[in-house]
């Protein structure tokens, strides 16, 4: 077992470059990928296990129920070995019963989650070695932005799987993008299991982004709380507000933090001041919610072909698999 590390310090110039670029442009905006530190990969548990984020228990679901059907639909044989890559795989609770099942039938795999965040690795090498101690596991750390080319350096059918809705955090050409790249560094007839998020009615919606115990709220606040630490800037917390919104049409959830008053804040590790109006929004995060429609036009031409999707009782998310055919 290994765990690729990520230089710390490299890490922090990518951090400073980005949250810079994030708070010049107009509006500003600052990268949802880095709410993962350990306080926002801990407080992501936590959204996780809220009765408003309907998401992680909807594709637990389809994991639990409909792990054979997706099985019998990646049409993989026995004695043929593979690799299963996890893409972000957070604390890889819903992905342990898809192991489950594929062990129980005695398929020859290794499995392979590649996440941003060290202490979600250490969380699911733990929780799945305890559940399945014969597993060949293989951890990652790093950004899967800068790890799929990768992918290229073993010559094993793949199977990749991307759940939790993770994709709806690209703009569509983003995410289309994001899996041409990931079709490009996989051979033909490799799979990929794509979680998302499906469109549904605003009342299910809002309140997902904006739970009750305000546990959303200090996960979106976090990132404040991280520039504050890493960048040794100096937000006062107090003076912004979390502010989600939900775009029916669209089918978009929109994650921001306004500023309450007319403010300057000095990021030392940049050494510049950035200055806030009062009601200004800084844009974090987006989380797109999907129909077959719009799938099927993030698709187009990037070498991936829907073969086959499956959905929680609700309708409310679905997983998906794209096969690679040209
Ligand atoms: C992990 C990106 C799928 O967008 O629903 C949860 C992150 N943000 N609550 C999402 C998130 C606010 C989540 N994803």
């Amino acid at each position: 077992m290994a765990v690729h590390w990520n230089k710390t310090c490299k890490m922090n110039i990518d951090l400073a470059n980005e949250i810079k670029d994030g708070l010049s442009s107009s509006p500003k905006t600052l990268p949802s990928k880095y709410f993962y530190d350990e306080k926002g990969s801990a407080l992501f548990s936590a959204i996780m296990q809220l009765p408003e984020y309907y998401l992680t228990n909807a594709e637990l679901e389809i994991f639990t129920s409909k792990s054979k059907i997706l099985i019998e639909n990646l049409n993989l044989k026995k004695e043929n070995y593979f690799e299963l890559i996890e893409l972000g795989a957070g604390d890889g609770y819903k992905t342990i019963e898809f192991l489950k099942a594929l062990t129980q039938e005695a398929f020859n795999f290794s499995y392979s989650p590649i996440d941003i965040s060290y202490q979600a690795l250490k969380q699911i090498e733990q929780t799945v070695l305890k559940v399945l101690p014969d597993i060949k596991l293989q951890l990652q750390q790093g950004d899967y932005f800068k790890t799929l080319q990768e992918l290229k350096k073993s010559s094993q059918p793949k199977i990749v799987m991307f759940l939790g809705s993770n994709l709806g955090n690209m703009q569509d050409e983003i995410a289309h993008n994001f899996l041409k790249q990931l079709s490009f560094n996989l051979s033909i007839k490799d799979k990929l299991i794509l979680g998302i998020d499906l469109k549904k009615n605003a009342d299910i919606i809002t309140p997902a982004y904006n739970d009750s115990q305000g546990i959303t709220r200090d996960f979106n606040l976090n990132l404040l709380v991280r520039i504050n630490k890493e960048l040794e800037a100096n937000f006062n917390i107090e003076q912004f507000e979390h502010t989600p919104s939900y775009d029916e049409k669209e089918g978009i959830a929109i994650s921001s933090i306004l500023s309450k008053s007319k403010q300057s804040v000095y990021i030392k590790a940049i050494n510049q001041t950035f200055y806030f109006d009062k009601d200004e929004k800084i844009f974090t995060e987006i989380s797109r919610k999907y129909d077959d429609y719009i799938l099927q036009k993030i698709c187009k031409n990037t070498g991936f072909h829907i073969i086959h999707k499956t959905t929680d009782k609700k309708s409310y998310f679905a997983d998906y698999i794209l096969e690679k055919k040209e």
